[in-house]
């Protein structure tokens, strides 16, 4: 009975010393920890893994304990804890590899979070593959695109307008015209939001972070400065913003009066699209077939505003009907519709309608 005991106890001491044996992790990229699955938690999660990436925020910046920092590689962008006295001497643009476990950050307390982190095993486990010139250029992003979970970790950049302020905690800022919004969050307790007003229109970088308290975790984004020099006034094109209103990705506008084809008018259809979408234009009888392609995966291309602006835009098109099938014949007097579908460089597809009302020749 004592060998067996012994027998017991020297295997559990041998498991416990090759766990704590650094483990080498498995090679991966920051995208493959942030894939995710239907809850929004990393695929490795639990998974001991090495990544290597480029620091965007140095530990320091948004805990005083050092604890924590963030990298990117690829598009993707990742927290690093690590839970341990030793300092990681680590600066921004530094290309660093670290070996850590996957593990999705939530408060012990209420249980909302869902940022990924990948938690250092060891206050050994990272190595300096190359140092940096201390900058990382931020991913600008349109706010509509902005909080997505695909977007967690990055150090992004964004332009809204200040809708709202609990300070000193927070401010949010919105996109009139899209409706999107994303919570701007002071990670770092030495900024002070409060320079910003109801109605200022700021440009913010900062690394995109989740506090989400509900499941599946997609969403509760929230865009952290890193310093001061991350927000300011924003310096914006005379076009900007461009419509004062909800937009959605496609949006048609058509005169309502009656149109009477039979004289060769042509009945003008202004349209918006996203920019750098593919757009699909048809008007339909009320038996819903189709009785002409006015136009069919058309890409819209590029608007002609700074890159920095793009993602903002829309692209503003003029298409016209001049009531005539796909055969050319004249269509009968009667109700149509106009659908417009527009396929956005993500793949995400809207669609719009409006009547057009076809006349006949009235006699006297
Ligand atoms: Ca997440």
């Amino acid at each position: 009975m004592m060998r067996e005991q012994k027998g017991w106890v020297i295997l559990a001491v041998a498991l416990a010393v090759l766990t704590a044996a650094p483990a080498a992790g498995q090679e991966v990229t920051i995208c493959d920890v942030q894939e995710y699955d239907a809850m929004g938690f990393s695929v490795l999660e639990g998974d001991t893994v090495a990544v290597q990436g480029v620091v965007t925020v140095e530990p320091g910046v948004f805990q005083p304990a050092m604890t924590s920092f963030f990298i990117e590689w690829g598009d993707c962008g990742i927290n690093v804890f690590h839970p341990y006295s030793d300092i990681v001497a680590v600066a921004v643009g530094d290309t660093i590899e670290v070996t850590g476990v996957v593990t999705e950050y939530q408060s012990s307390s209420t249980g909302a979070g869902s940022t990924t982190e990948i938690v250092l095993l060891s206050p050994s486990s990272w190595s300096m593959v190359a140092e940096g010139d201390g900058e990382f250029e931020p991913t600008y992003l349109s706010l509509k695109r902005l909080g997505a979970e695909k977007n967690e970790g990055r150090l992004c950049r964004t332009i809204g307008v200040v809708c709202e302020r609990n300070l000193p905690y927070d401010i949010y800022i919105h996109q009139p015209w899209s409706g999107a919004d994303i919570q701007v969050y002071r990670a770092n307790e030495e900024l002070n939001l409060g320079v910003f007003d109801i109605g200022d229109t700021i440009d913010v970088t900062g690394n995109m972070m989740q506090y989400d308290r509900e499941a599946p975790f997609f969403g509760g984004y929230e865009l952290s400065p890193r310093y001061e020099s991350d927000m300011k006034m924003a310096v914006v094109p005379a076009s900007w913003p461009p419509e004062p209103e909800f937009w959605p990705n496609a949006a048609l506008r058509i005169p309502t009066q009656v149109f009477r084809p039979h004289g060769n008018e042509v009945i003008p259809i202004a349209y918006l699209a996203d920019d750098r979408s593919e757009v699909t234009m048809k008007i339909y009888d009320l038996q819903g077939r189709v009785v002409r392609t006015l136009t069919e995966e058309e890409y819209t291309g590029y608007s002609s505003l700074p890159e920095f602006y793009k993602e903002d835009f829309f692209v503003q098109g003029i298409n016209g009907w001049d009531g005539r099938d796909d055969l050319r014949r004249l269509a009968p007097a009667g109700a149509y519709v106009c659908r417009l579908e527009v396929e956005d460089r993500d793949g995400l597809v809207s669609v719009s309608t409006a009547p057009i009302v076809v006349g006949v020749k009235l006699t006297r």
